[in-house]
């Protein structure tokens, strides 16, 4: 059997019919890492606000009557008045609030008083490298579609790739796990992988020097499918960074080997057994230059027969050629957005008319395989987490999205994709007509969206 496969694995090389030539759709740009500039501090969660200038004066006990004269007579203003907390809330100016709490104290009718806290509508994740992450989701409005909705476990998103270090701390709990596999060098599931316990790795005669990559060995040797893993679903645990679907279920299918690059049969191979293992949404971070059939098959049947998005690059050609499978008409084609600039477009983002959509897709924070910050990028601080761009980190934020639409509720994948476009933000052509598609996402609209299911397309109500 593996034998008739290789044979025509072989056919199709020699022939050249199908080869997709696969590369990673960035290679990972070396940035180098840079302090976060000052406008990036995480807001505190419940930090103070208004310079101190609300403050809460809790009465006591049938002292409200009583303290609010003496507020009123004292010329504060009494913006807000509750019998149920026995409280004022009394407004001063800056400059007044130290007498304010004072002359509250001294009245013997209160309680305490205390500044107003600003309670933060807006998810603001504790981990530390989310002030870098800010510059590319505040755009996207990333923290506040996380109010509405941070990612269901129940919904797996296969990242289609190097594989992933399963072990790396930031995306603890996130790997998928076959209930029906043990290590035991069986396919116990006969589902075609041996010893699948999280993920499968479809690579064929990797280059010399890349790890050994069969069954369910997908462990990361070249750190890309990693950094894309933790894009989408880095944990929300005050360490690290955040994802963008934080609590979903990522499977690492490897279909690329050290190298970056493998080969269509694979790839379709690695779509195939995604979708039939329950993934929802495919991201597929990498760019082949032929149309192969195969590949267009395996989306066609992710679609129609698993009901699976395929979210793909756009590629880094800079070109007006957007990449295949991204070029499909039914995968989700995702370009990059500059980041210093997230109306324009990144200069490597290739264009076309089959862009969908764009994200930001410079200095995107990603997680990297441990002891892997010498070999693959250059680690921020010393830790697993790497700075790169690429179409290849802004597509996992649109699969990201994608999965938190799926985590609030059940659609099709023609449904999602017309959720992500039409509530994406449009933007100016500027010299590159068309380059960014229906717009650059907004994840909160795309969750505000209301649907009738069933109904052609996307209904607002
Ligand atoms: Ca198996
Ligand atoms: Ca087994
Ligand atoms: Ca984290």
């Amino acid at each position: 059997m593996m034998g008739m496969v290789r044979n025509l694995r072989a056919v199709a090389c020699a022939t050249a019919l199908a080869l997709l030539a696969a590369t990673a759709a960035t290679t990972l740009h070396d940035t180098a890492p840079a302090p976060p500039p000052a406008s990036a501090a995480a807001p505190a969660k419940a930090a103070p606000a208004g310079s101190l200038t609300t403050l809460t004066v809790r009465a006591r006990f049938g002292q409200l009557d009583a303290v609010t004269w003496l507020a009123a007579s004292r010329g504060y203003d009494v913006a807000r008045r509750s019998d149920d907390l026995n409280a004022l809330q009394v407004k001063v100016s800056p400059d007044a609030v130290q007498r304010a709490v004072t002359d509250f104290a001294r009245s013997g009718a209160v309680l305490y008083s205390e500044p107003s806290y600003r309670m933060a509508a807006t998810d603001a994740p504790a981990d530390p490298l989310y002030a870098r992450q800010q510059d590319y989701l505040v755009p996207v409005n990333a923290p506040k579609a996380w109010d509405i909705e941070q990612g269901d476990p129940s919904v797996i998103v296969a990242v289609l790739d190097t594989g992933a270090d399963l072990g790396h701390p930031d995306l603890a709990g996130r790997f998928w796990t076959n209930p029906s596999e043990i290590q035991n060098g069986l396919d116990d599931d006969a589902n075609g992988c041996v010893d699948d316990l999280h993920g499968c790795a479809f690579v064929d005669s990797p280059q010399p020097l890349c790890s050994p990559a069969s069954g369910g060995q997908v462990d990361d040797d070249r750190g890309h499918g990693t950094f894309v893993a933790g894009v989408i679903a880095a944990n929300g645990d005050g360490a690290g960074m955040v994802g963008v679907a934080r609590n979903v279920t990522v499977m690492p299918v490897k279909v690329l080997d050290c190298s970056g690059t493998g080969n269509s049969f694979a790839f379709a191979e690695g779509i195939i057994y995604a979708a039939k293992s329950g993934a929802k949404v495919l991201n597929v971070s990498l760019a082949g230059s032929g149309d192969a059939a195969v590949v267009r098959e395996a989306v066609r049947r992710a679609n129609d027969e698993f009901g699976a998005l395929v979210v793909a690059a756009s590629g880094n050609s800079g070109e007006t050629k957007v990449a295949y499978p991204a070029r499909y008409d039914t995968v989700l084609a995702v370009g990059a957005a500059s980041g210093a600039d997230p109306d324009t477009r990144a200069p490597f983002s290739a264009y076309g008319p089959e862009v969908d959509v764009v994200a930001v897709g410079e200095r995107i924070v990603g997680t990297v395989p441990r002891g892997g910050c010498r070999v693959f990028l250059p680690c921020i601080n010393n830790s697993p987490y790497a700075l790169a761009d690429g179409t290849s980190f802004s597509a996992p934020q649109v699969t990201g999205l994608a999965a938190l639409i799926l985590s609030h509720r059940p659609m099709s994948p023609a449904q999602v994709i017309d959720a992500i476009k039409y509530s994406a933000t449009p933007l100016p052509d500027g010299n590159t007509t068309g380059w960014a598609g229906a717009g650059r996402i907004d994840m909160l609209g795309a969750l505000r969206l209301r649907y009738r299911i069933g109904a052609p397309g996307v209904t607002r109500n």
